[in-house]
């Protein structure tokens, strides 16, 4: 799972390399590994496939949102899920390098966290009122962007309102900025509903390419949005995630003080998260999961 390339950045669970070659420069390589965060930690058992399923997933969702990223005058940085080294096959994307924009871009459709925390304190969330009476898993009157700012390794990202997006970016580009994220997640959530899949809230990254906007990261994927099934969603009380709620409270029950490093987890609570990651992607896709195909 490892690749003879320059490492340009680690995070906890995937791996950028440059790729540029002397015929195509500016590419990266961003590799998805099979670890798996929960609590702020990363967890000493992988899941297995795991970083195949979520590279297919957001492959897929890349091709699902080209029609309103065109819409906009906008690209993705995918150029390549299949032209990626053989140690890496399945789990790797192709992309382009690009300028990267200094703000992660979060739609929220439903009421959920740290949202949740936000409007029980102020009656909003950022800039955005709402009505009284919402709790913990309630569908928004509309979507919101609520922006943050990318923390130091180890802190959480830091919420900011969206002076501060056009403070970093400028006013036309922060307006675009939300615009597009709102019209991206509209279209994910409408997607993910008629697969019978709820979809929270998802964090896009942006780029640009000259004067254009470009997606990038990786996109839709249950480590950047929150995917809950939709025929137990009951707003009132904290919704089961669709993927780590057997590593969640299995952690819980194990007595872990969340503070120590993380236990090993066991084989049944390891293939049952296996599963729930392909059924996730074979629910929201309607395809089976093979992995790569050679
Ligand atoms: C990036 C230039 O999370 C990140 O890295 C953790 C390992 C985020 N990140 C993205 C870039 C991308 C992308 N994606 C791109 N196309 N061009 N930089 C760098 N860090």
């Amino acid at each position: 799972m490892s690749v003879d390339l320059p490492l340009v950045a680690r995070g906890k669970v995937r791996e950028i390399y440059d790729a540029s070659t002397r015929a195509a420069p500016d590419r990266l390589l961003l590799v998805a590994s099979d670890r798996i965060s929960a609590y702020d930690h990363v967890l000493p058992t992988p899941i297995p496939d795991k970083g195949k399923v979520l590279t297919e997933l957001s492959v897929w969702w890349f091709d699902q949102l080209t029609p309103v990223l065109d819409s906009f005058g906008a690209s993705h940085h995918l150029i390549s899920a299949s032209d990626v080294p053989s140690s890496v096959a399945g789990r790797a994307m192709l992309v382009r390098r690009l300028e990267m924009l200094p703000v992660e871009c979060v739609a929220r459709g439903y009421l959920s966290g740290s949202g949740t925390v936000e409007y029980s304190r102020t009656g909003s969330i950022r800039d955005v009122a709402l009505p009284a009476g919402l709790v913990e898993g309630s569908r928004l009157p509309s979507p919101v962007f609520t922006p943050s700012t990318k923390a130091e390794v180890g802190e959480h990202d830091e919420a900011i309102d969206f002076a501060s997006v056009v403070s970093a970016v400028g006013a036309a580009r922060a307006e675009e900025l939300r615009e597009l994220t709102l019209a991206l997640y509209s279209r994910a959530a409408e997607i993910a509903s008629g697969a019978g899949i709820v979809l929270a809230d998802t964090k896009f990254e942006f780029g640009l390419a000259g004067n254009s906007l470009v997606l990038g990261d990786e996109v839709l994927t249950p480590d950047s949005s929150r995917f809950w099934p939709a025929s137990t969603w009951s707003p009132g009380a904290v919704q089961p995630s669709f993927d780590k709620q057997y590593v969640r409270d299995w952690l819980t029950s194990s007595g872990w003080d969340r503070v120590s490093p993380p236990p090993e987890l066991p084989d049944d609570v390891v293939a049952a998260t296996r599963e729930r990651y392909v059924t996730a992607y074979e629910q929201l896709t309607g395809r089976t999961f093979t992995g790569p195909q050679r």
